[in-house]
């Protein structure tokens, strides 16, 4: 490898198959964290990614390359016949992009798919697309860096792959002495999403797995052979929590360098108690869809009814559906037996094949739209007939302003309410409804939206969106207006969901076998304070932790108004730990170390371990030394209120000065809670 490139300016490509192409988590990730990178990058920042024809024109304005040296390289590659697109993403920060079109190669997958097995040893079987795709957008990738290279001779390039579906870039990379550093970030292990999937007591057995018959055995033998040679071939391998990092040492073969937390871009409402006003708009919203699909037997008080979720890709066991179903039976027995007043209705929120909606879910959205217009037409009536009557002076007799038409009309309309079924517990026709996991899980336990049920269940079984005819909220507004979310995870190597919740206030429940359930009780003494549930699905049987989460769901639903809304400022509070403006220091480690690998000569041993201490001394000034204490009193505000000597104290802690940064953890580590001196004015919030 050459070593005068310079280290001190690199050029960044992040490459992953989710960029400006939405499948999952990757995107989130990429997305979020663009704005960091980009002010850290600047123009030497570029995203590579594949070309989706129906996504990249919405999301990407096209440029010019703005370089000689890009240029340079991709008119070699349109000579070619590669097509792309090269431009900016269309998203905060702007990052630029270089999509493509591994469909203008495709003519060149028989003899890429030799090259790889002659240089890489993998193996590749005709019909797999998913893995064709791969190949192709591996030897893309490659192509372009090793011309790129060739053409830009002064600054490094750190080339930042992400999941085995980029993961061919980097043995050709290795196996081509392209001068490049790599990185591999992988966000889950497929040997490990596999092994959960089914009933095997994975975290248990970690060790003991034969790797490659496991993967022969499930048909992902040549799959499995990409991720383990990115794996291998990479400068410096990372991954998204320590539980991945653990499970990747033992699938993968290699322990990774470093753990890379996903972060979110968290933005703070200028107005105090924003979040607060937001989930009570939201939630009104949902109570409008709540009295269309419960018509008939709408008899419970709205007013005492708590929203539970749980969204995500329909992975049944790995995304903890299985337990969900099955607490929320358990959750709705402890509610009958105590003769509870709460209701909750439990929504299920993962896609599934569907032939769009049920006729009786759209109909109960329209029985209850029409009797509210015709409520609104007779009040709009009565209010005419009143100010008339008043207006000349006349005695107002209240009985005489609702006419006989009008009741008449009320009467045909609180008709159409009556029905001789019970609520739908799924909203859609089902591709495979007898098949499918959730709903016989939901008839198992004979949980059908009974009149005496204190628990309902809506199954939605398609990603929510704002021109949604049922819900016409999208998935943040859905979220904001809810009470609890809850993702029992087996398998989650982070597990964005429960952290979406976090930084929009909305208490979770997670558990100890996802990486963000994980990273949260190693921040915090005891999470739970904060409105972060942790089930045990580790030291606990099955059926503990089962008992475990519909305790927590049960506790919950004990909570009065005014402990949920102090509770949301506290979740709401958490929202610093996980912005980019911190997890991105991990990143930014992982580039040192990656640089320091590839060009050892181009950095003294001092100026390497200060470049470190200087971005480990930055990410414990944006983070905590200790974990973050007990509340010691009800607390009011999500901001920081409490006035502490010199501290600009209407700043939140992410727009603080580094110094103000400082005194302020201190202050906490000290034991205060920032609301303490607030004491009656806690109450902020309550409605
Ligand atoms: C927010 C609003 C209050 C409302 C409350 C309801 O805090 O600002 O006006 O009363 O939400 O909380 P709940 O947990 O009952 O939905
Ligand atoms: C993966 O997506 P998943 O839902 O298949 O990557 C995500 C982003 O890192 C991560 O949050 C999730 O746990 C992984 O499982």
């Amino acid at each position: 490898m050459e070593s005068h490139r310079n280290v001190h300016k690199p050029l960044l490509f992040e490459i992953a198959w989710e960029v400006a192409n939405k499948v999952g988590g990757i995107y989130t990730v990429l997305k979020s964290k663009a704005p960091v990178t980009c002010t850290e990058f600047g123009n030497r920042y570029t995203m590579v990614g594949p070309l989706s024809y129906k996504t990249a024109p919405l999301e990407v304005e096209t440029l010019e390359p703005d370089t000689p040296e890009l240029r340079l390289t991709l008119e070699s590659m349109k000579e070619r016949g590669v097509k792309f697109l090269y431009g900016r993403w269309l998203i905060e920060g702007a990052p630029k992009v270089l999509l493509f079109d591994t469909g203008s190669v495709y003519h060149k997958l028989d003899e890429w798919k030799g090259d790889l097995w002659n240089v890489a040893g993998i193996p590749s079987p005709p019909n797999d697309h998913e893995t064709n795709e791969a190949i192709l957008f591996g030897y893309l990738v490659a192509w372009f860096l090793g011309e790129f290279v060739a053409h830009e001779r002064r600054a490094a390039v750190i080339a930042h792959f992400h999941e085995w579906l980029a993961g061919v870039g980097i043995a050709l990379c290795r196996k081509r002495h392209i001068d490049v550093t790599t990185i591999f970030t992988t966000h889950a292990t497929l040997l490990g999403r596999y092994l959960c999937a089914g009933s095997v007591d994975f975290y248990n057995n970690l060790r003991n797995f034969d790797v490659d018959h496991e993967a022969g055995k499930r048909g992902i033998y040549h799959r499995y052979c990409i991720e383990r040679a990115a794996t291998h071939c990479c400068d410096v391998f990372t991954t998204v929590s320590h539980i991945t990092a653990y499970e990747a040492e033992h699938l993968l073969k290699r322990k990774p360098d470093g753990v890379l937390p996903n972060g979110l871009n968290v933005v703070k409402f200028s107005a105090m108690h924003e979040f607060q006003n937001l989930h009570a708009v939201s939630k009104d919203r949902i109570h409008d869809f709540v009295r269309g699909h419960f018509y008939g037997h709408y008899d419970f008080d709205l007013e005492n009814t708590l929203y539970f979720f749980t969204a995500g890709r329909y992975e049944y066991r790995n995304k903890g559906l299985d337990m969900f179903i099955e607490s929320l039976q358990r959750l709705n027995e402890k509610l009958k037996a105590t003769n509870s007043s709460t209701t909750v209705v439990a929504f299920i929120v993962v896609p599934a094949e569907t032939h769009s909606f049920t006729v009786e879910t759209l109909k109960g959205q329209a029985v209850v739209k029409q009797l509210k217009e015709t409520v609104q037409n007779i009040a709009q009536r009565m209010e005419t007939r009143l100010f008339e009557k008043a207006a000349r002076g006349g005695d107002v007799n209240t009985t005489q302003f609702l006419t006989s038409e009008d009741q008449i009309l009320l009467k045909r309309r609180t008709f159409a309410l009556k029905r001789s079924t019970l609520p739908p517990i799924v909203t859609h026709n089902m591709a495979d409804d007898s098949k499918d996991p959730v709903l016989n899980q939901l008839r198992r336990l004979g949980l059908f939206n009974h009149p005496s049920d204190r628990v309902k269940i809506v199954f939605h079984p398609e990603f929510l969106n704002s021109n949604n005819p049922l819900l016409g909220l999208d998935y943040e507004e859905f979220v904001r207006g809810c009470h609890l979310g809850v993702f029992p995870s087996y398998y989650e190597p982070w597990g964005y969901t429960p952290a979406e919740c976090t930084v929009m206030g909305v208490p979770s429940i997670t558990t100890n076998l996802s990486g963000f359930g994980c990273f949260m009780d190693d921040n915090i003494m005891d999470s739970s304070e904060y409105g972060i549930y942790i089930v045990d699905r580790r030291m606990k049987s099955v059926e503990e932790s089962i008992q475990q989460l519909s305790d927590q769901m049960l506790m919950f639903c004990q909570k009065s108004r005014r402990q949920r809304i102090n509770q949301r400022n506290r979740t709401e509070r958490l929202s610093d730990l996980l912005d980019w403006k911190r997890m991105g220091l991990e990143y930014i480690k992982a580039r040192q170390l990656a640089l320091r690998r590839a060009y050892p000569d181009s950095f003294d041993d001092d100026e390497y371990r200060e470049l470190n201490d200087a971005t480990q001394q930055r990410l414990e000034q944006q983070g905590l030394h200790a974990k973050i204490p007990n509340p010691r009193s009800a607390p009011g505000s999500p901001r920081i209120r409490t006035p502490i000597e010199g501290v600009d104290t209407e700043l939140t802690f992410a727009k603080m000065s580094k110094g103000d940064r400082e005194r302020y953890l201190q202050y906490k580590m000290e034991g205060h809670d920032d609301d303490e001196v607030l004491d009656g004015e806690g109450l902020e919030g309550l409605g």
